[in-house]
């Protein structure tokens, strides 16, 4: 009996030693101390023995019982020590390390245009209001003098909406933003001094030089006795003031129908002040957009008199205006989101 408790007592202490992590220590603990134990048998036994052995067994299974359960205790102190370390190391931060940065996000260059140009010209005396994308043939086209078959209503340059649920025809994307001012005109009366910026929408392919969503900034004024060299000093002093230079201007005569007459703007490239260089295809001008004095068949569709009341406007393209302030070649870097571009300004 007393060799039994000798080796119970021996691959115990074996056993708690070799334990590497607490799960093998607690299945030890229930090997001996359970409820079907080695140790717990034993004390079992006690009740089964003749009274005079049962005294000194007794004593020494309870022995053997608080020795088990201060080596499990120990054991599993010194095995939970070494977890704590194991999770710390493997846990560690080096507060050494320098910190991420949070990225620092910025305004769209073509917002940034926007606004400097908004700015300018409210300076000038301009009023700014929008409009919506989603516009009518009315005012897209109607309105704007434009004849029934005129080829920009075509299919390959304007987007229809064809949702089902209206008369198709009915709705479009705006394709510029002049139907902001007739939409200004027919609430106001002369005299009437707006900017409209905005989006605008050309069903064409894409390419280096077009897009079909770009941002446009219209100018409209209208009182008595407006004239084209109101337009002009208008312009002039815009630019001027945008992009930081005495500049010069061109006027090319053209035609569109909501002006009589229209002009393209041109101005002296900022690069080489006129001399030729890469930016303005050796010829010393840079296209800005379109011009002219308001037709009067406009005014006839916004119910103005015609015969007392001129007016100029103007529409330049955002896009096409930062590319030539910064060089820019590809219109497309615009709308890529690609960051290498983005943050250069
Ligand atoms: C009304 C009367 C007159 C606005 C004008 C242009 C000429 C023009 C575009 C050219 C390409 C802008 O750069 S672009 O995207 N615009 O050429 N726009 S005159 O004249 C108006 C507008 C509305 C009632």
């Amino acid at each position: 009996m007393s060799d039994d408790l000798k080796k119970i007592e021996r691959e115990l202490h074996e056993a708690v030693a070799a334990s590497a992590d607490l799960r093998a220590l607690e299945a030890v603990r229930v090997d001996y101390l359970g409820r079907k134990g080695a140790i717990t048998g034993l004390l079992k036994q006690i009740g089964t023995l003749p009274a005079e052995e049962r005294r000194d067994f007794g004593a020494r299974v309870n022995v053997l019982k608080q020795a088990a359960a201060d080596a499990i205790e120990s054991r599993k102190a010194e095995l939970e020590a070494g977890e704590t370390a194991a999770r710390m190391t493997a846990e560690a931060v080096d507060v050494t390390l320098p910190g991420r940065r949070p990225t620092i996000g910025r305004k769209h260059i073509v917002t940034q245009t926007l606004d400097e140009i908004i700015e300018i010209l409210e300076g000038m005396g301009f009023a700014v209001e929008y409009g919506p994308e989603l516009e009518t043939e009315y005012y897209n086209y109607d309105a704007l003098n434009f004849p029934p078959n005129h080829p920009a209503r075509d299919m390959q340059d304007t987007f229809w909406i064809d949702d089902g649920r209206h008369e198709a025809g009915e709705y479009l994307l705006r394709t510029h933003t002049s139907p902001v001012q007739i939409r200004v005109m027919e609430r106001m009366q002369p005299p009437v001094r707006v900017i409209m910026p905005g989006k605008c929408f050309r069903n064409e392919s894409v390419n280096v030089r077009s897009h079909v969503m770009h941002h446009q900034v219209e100018g409209l004024c209208v009182d008595e006795g407006v004239t084209f060299g109101d337009l002009k000093g208008t312009l002039y002093t815009f630019l001027k003031t945008w992009l930081g230079m005495d500049v010069e201007l061109r006027f090319r005569p053209s035609y569109f129908p909501f002006t009589e007459p229209s002009a393209e703007v041109d101005v002296s490239c900022i690069l080489c002040r006129g001399s030729g260089c890469r930016v303005c295809k050796q010829t010393g001008w840079l296209e800005l957009g379109g011009s002219g004095m308001v037709d009067p068949n406009v005014f006839g569709s916004v119910g103005y008199d015609a015969e007392k009341y001129t007016g100029y406007a103007w529409g330049f393209g955002i896009e096409r205006l930062t590319m030539m302030k910064y060089g820019i070649e590809d219109i497309r870097l615009f709308f890529q989101n690609d960051m290498r571009f983005l943050e250069q300004f």
